[in-house]
């Protein structure tokens, strides 16, 4: 699939790092179809994060997620789901390989900048999340 659902997340958007993120993503090959700006409400970082439940984080991950703007784009290249996953760098930025953008930008593994899908499927239903189908240019 062409397409996947990147989120800046709001430790990137409050520590005005959203618009080099956007520039690291263009420069690295991707073209944004679709985007907004929002804070999430609690049910829906909850429903996004649905897959977490279970884990030690996820109230703390929710909390994280529902403290500001987050800014999700739909992007285009080729092989988009596994390119944006390099392109973003391992879920702990002391982990993430140099030039990734958690490594440029993430605080910590929660405060971590970015989200990228990881799958094909999760990528369609996590755009679906965010974006009506018309808005997605085709
Ligand atoms: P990913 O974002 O690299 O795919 P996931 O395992 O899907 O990582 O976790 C979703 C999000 O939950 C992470 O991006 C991060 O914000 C947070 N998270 C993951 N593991 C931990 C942890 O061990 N402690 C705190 N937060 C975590
Ligand atoms: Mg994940």
């Amino acid at each position: 699939m062409n397409h996947t659902l990147a989120i800046i997340k709001p430790d990137a958007t409050a520590g005005g790092a959203a618009g080099k993120i956007i520039a690291h993503l263009e420069s690295a090959g991707f073209r944004v179809r679709a985007l907004r700006m929002l804070t999430m409400t609690t049910a829906q970082a909850r429903s996004f994060y649905y897959v977490h439940r279970e884990r030690p984080f996820f109230a703390s991950l929710v909390a994280f997620m529902t403290s500001g703007p987050c800014i999700p784009m739909a992007l285009e290249a080729p092989d988009a789901v596994a390119k944006l996953r390099r392109e973003i760098g391992a879920t702990d930025p002391a982990a993430a390989a140099e030039g990734t953008v958690r490594r440029l930008y993430a605080e910590s593994k929660e405060r971590n900048a970015i989200h990228g899908s990881d799958s094909d499927d999760n990528a369609r239903r996590e755009i679906g999340f965010f974006f009506a189908g018309e808005e997605l240019l085709r």
